[in-house]
């Protein structure tokens, strides 16, 4: 069976999936859970209608358009029947329907949750042992499953369309944390604007807006999918930024450049590193872009005004590596020690955007970079 899977043959794969929906797989389940997963696994997420399948259906097109093979599992933890919307699903997959390079599962609870979720990482393990080079997870985001869901995916799409009825705030907790990239789908409805900014203003990740129906923007979501894979590799499931365990994270580098828009002809347009998300800070005097660089970002750092702290650098040393931002779980901890160890801190710990705490050290301390400390709130207990 395991042979059979691994050289990708249709038949024993299907066989295979039918067999752990059932909960009737063999001993060869324990051998397929074994093997490393080698596929880019993307989850999909988001209410309801706000147009996962539509998104999912077109990012297949665009892998396939690209030479790779797709699996997609469609979730539905709301419904013990692969009844309506997954039915609706498959009609609305059709013109996929016939390539042998996707192939598609919808699975619906069997009783417990869990056995869903263990269920859904089987199907993932499969489609990653017949080779698939993409698998993409489509679930409703109405509760618990979704987070499971998108730990076993290395990065996380959480799709909202404007005009739902309920904006970013009323959201159910969770959904919003869990993404690494925003898609706002339906942005040829009235609204889309609107969302943005609050998605903007509520976290540090891509917001990309996509009209599904028409396949537009979904070239440059895959893009920013792409930008949270740490260093463009294919991680293994679970391999989530978020899981790293040393206390210390790159958050970001900081770029002193006289023109953002002037460094955006490079770093957008040659280099297609996607669209920034920019920011003010009046507090530092900065306009700031932020690009997406695998969980980490690159931050360009514009002068807003001739006498900040950037534009003196600019004026002293010329546009160049400005800062380097660490993020740190034990914040205070990690501040008392590097006082009481004599570092040179250029100020008291104070709240910049989003009301992070953070401290610069002085280059003199650390090698000759210029250091941002930023207490990690996600860490924080
Ligand atoms: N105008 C517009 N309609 C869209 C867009 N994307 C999807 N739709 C429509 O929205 C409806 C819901 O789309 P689906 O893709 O089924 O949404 P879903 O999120 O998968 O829905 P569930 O799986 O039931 O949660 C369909 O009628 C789509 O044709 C879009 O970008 N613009
Ligand atoms: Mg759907």
């Amino acid at each position: 069976m395991i042979d059979a899977i691994r050289r990708g043959e249709t038949r024993a794969v299907a066989r295979a999936a039918t067999l752990i929906e059932n909960g009737r797989a063999g001993s060869w389940l324990a051998e397929l859970r074994s093997l490393p997963v080698s596929a880019w696994v993307v989850g999909i997420t988001g209410p309801p209608g706000a147009g996962k399948s539509t998104l999912v259906d077109r990012m297949a097109r665009e892998f396939r358009a690209a030479g790779k093979t797709v699996g997609i599992l469609a979730v539905d933890p709301t419904s013990p029947k692969t009844g309506g919307a997954i039915l609706g699903d498959r009609i609305r997959m059709q013109a996929l329907a016939g390539d042998p390079g996707v192939f598609i599962r919808s699975m619906a609870t069997r009783g417990s949750l869990g056995g869903l979720a263990q269920a859904t990482e089987d199907m993932v393990a499969l489609l990653a042992a017949a080779g698939r080079d993409v698998v993409l997870i489509e679930t409703v985001g109405v509760g618990q499953s979704e987070v499971s869901v998108a730990s076993l995916a290395a990065v996380t799409v959480v799709v909202l369309a404007p005009g739902m009825g309920d904006d970013v705030q009323a959201l159910k907790a969770g959904i919003l944390e869990i993404a690494d990239v925003f898609a706002i789908n339906k942005a040829d409805h009235e609204g889309a604007a609107g969302l943005r900014q609050d998605l903007m203003s509520f976290a540090s990740v891509p917001v990309i807006e996509t009209v599904a129906t028409e396949g537009k923007g979904v070239r440059e979501l895959i893009e920013a999918i792409r930008g949270c894979v740490p260093g463009g590799q294919r991680p293994e499931a679970g391999a989530r930024r978020r899981d790293s365990t040393s206390g210390f994270a790159i958050d970001h580098l900081g770029v002193a450049v006289r023109s953002i828009e002037a460094a955006l002809g490079f770093y957008r347009d040659r280099l297609g590193m996607g669209e920034p998300r920019r920011e003010t800070v009046d507090q530092e005097q900065v306009h700031v872009a932020m690009l997406a660089a695998g969980g980490p970002r690159i931050e360009l750092l514009e002068p807003a005004s001739e006498d900040s702290v950037i534009a003196r650098f600019i004026a002293k040393r010329g546009e160049g590596l400005h800062h380097v931002a660490l993020r740190v779980r034990d914040f205070e901890a990690t501040i008392e020690r590097l006082r009481s160890g004599g570092a040179r801190l250029l100020n008291e710990p104070r709240a910049g955007a989003g009301g992070h705490l953070y401290v610069f050290v002085h280059p003199a301390s650390t090698g000759g970079v210029l250091l941002e400390i930023i207490k990690d709130e996600e860490h924080d207990s």
